[in-house]
């Protein structure tokens, strides 16, 4: 696995400056449930893009039907799965990139954390 360190960088919103952050990933079995569930998101995208590490239509609407059903509803048609997909191709190559797929994760995070917050349970 990757060891080593690079950064990543962070718009500020208000004086456009970007902002550096280290990132130095270092993985181990003391790992974070966060850390652990990034490395989830990574695998499951390995696991339908291949080698290639980009999605084609049927593989996305695979990896959506087969490991986001509980969160959102499997796509049956056509139309669907072509306008999801043309959406998340920000740079219109036809295929899912890991940057574009994790916006459809993060997007679908964000709508259900609501849900998932404590002041729901209670
Ligand atoms: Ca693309």
């Amino acid at each position: 696995m990757f060891t080593g360190s690079f950064s990543v960088f962070l718009r500020d919103s208000k004086n456009k400056t970007p902002r550096r952050l280290p990132v130095s990933p270092r993985p181990s079995r003391a790992m974070s449930e966060l850390e652990n569930s990034m490395i989830s998101i990574i695998k499951v995208f390995h696991k339908y893009s291949g080698h290639k590490c980009k999605l084609r239509k049927a593989e996305l609407k695979e990896l959506i039907n087969n490991e986001m059903t509980h969160f959102i509803l499997k796509i049956q048609e056509q139309e669907t799965l072509d306008q999801l997909f043309g959406d998340l191709d920000q740079n219109g190559d036809l295929e899912i990139d890991f940057k574009e797929f994790i916006a459809l994760v993060a997007m679908v995070t964000s709508a259900c954390q609501e849900l998932f917050t404590p002041a729901h349970h209670s």
